[in-house]
């Protein structure tokens, strides 16, 4: 079942809501005094990105049916935890790519030293924004925090890296390779969708719908880029299933995520957000 919402909603959605994700991120990492980390912290949170993460917490929150107060300060914390990890992912001693997003990456620009601080204070600063933010009840904000702090540990992206780390000399399984996907990256879109949860009080009915949803879009995105990257003969997931099997898993996740959505009203753009933003990758 695929929505039948026309692609223009999720289009307007975007157009209106991210120059607030943007402004926001911009406010948010002002310096007070000038400071050569921040400026490496600006160059990789303020860079080209699609800002998917922020986005994905303030869709689920109009999909839950409020915009509660602090929604877009949290949603740009994530952003910030985002950031940090393309910094880490992107180092010599991980992936030792010099671009990220067209461009140089945050140490091929400002050296590793200045990169990995940037890295630390972006993941620092998420969390002190979180616990400082006053429209948040302070019992919300541990829970918040709690819940980010889980995501990026050992349990979560960063066993993700390390399992893909240590898969490139070793070929990994296709089960491997699917629990890597999910936990480089489905980990921090369910983190965003629980985020708006937690603000919004959602039911855990609510919750594990939009946790469904955000699981099936997180393994969609990744096959989705393995997909695109097939020339390149390296041995991904979409290489080992065959593209055509890979295809079809793919339009197999998205129908998941659909069906854990629904077709109401209010599910509109985040049916849509699927669409838009994994289907053209
Ligand atoms: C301590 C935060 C932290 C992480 C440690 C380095 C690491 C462990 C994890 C890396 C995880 C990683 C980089 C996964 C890739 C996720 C992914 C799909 C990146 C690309 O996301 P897009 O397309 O990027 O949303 P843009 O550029 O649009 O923001």
């Amino acid at each position: 079942m695929l929505a039948t919402h026309p692609s223009h909603v999720v289009n307007d959605w975007v157009a209106q809501t991210r120059p607030l994700v943007d402004a926001h991120l911009d406010e948010m990492l002002k310096p007070a005094r000038p400071s050569p980390v921040i400026e490496a912290m600006r160059y990789s949170v303020l860079g080209p990105g699609k800002r998917i993460r922020p986005l994905l917490t303030l869709a689920v929150a109009d999909f839950l049916g409020m915009r509660p107060a602090g929604a877009l300060h949290v949603a740009c914390a994530i952003e910030m935890i985002h950031a940090a990890s393309l910094i880490l992912d992107d180092l010599p001693c991980m992936d030792n790519d010099r671009e990220r997003r067209d461009r140089l990456s945050t140490h091929a620009a400002y050296g590793e030293d200045l990169a990995i601080l940037a890295a630390v204070s972006l993941l620092m600063q998420s969390q002190c924004v979180m616990a400082s933010h006053q429209t948040l009840a302070p019992e919300l904000r541990v829970r918040l925090i709690q819940l980010l702090c889980e995501t990026i540990g050992p349990h979560g992206l960063s066993l993700g890296q390390y399992i893909d780390l240590s898969s490139k000399a070793q070929p990994a399984s296709l089960a491997a390779i699917t629990q890597i996907h999910h936990l480089k990256t489905g980990v921090l879109f369910v983190a965003a969708a629980k985020a708006a949860c937690l603000m919004c009080a959602a039911t855990p009915e609510q919750e594990e719908r939009v946790v469904r949803f955000t699981t099936n879009l997180g393994l969609a995105f990744q096959l989705k880029d393995d997909l695109a990257d097939l020339d390149e003969a390296n041995l991904n997931l979409a290489a080992r299933m065959g593209a055509s099997s890979a295809e079809r898993t793919f339009h197999g996740y998205l129908q998941a995520a659909d069906a854990a959505i629904g077709n109401e009203q209010n599910a509109a753009v985040l049916q849509d957000f699927a669409r838009t933003f994994f289907s053209k990758r």
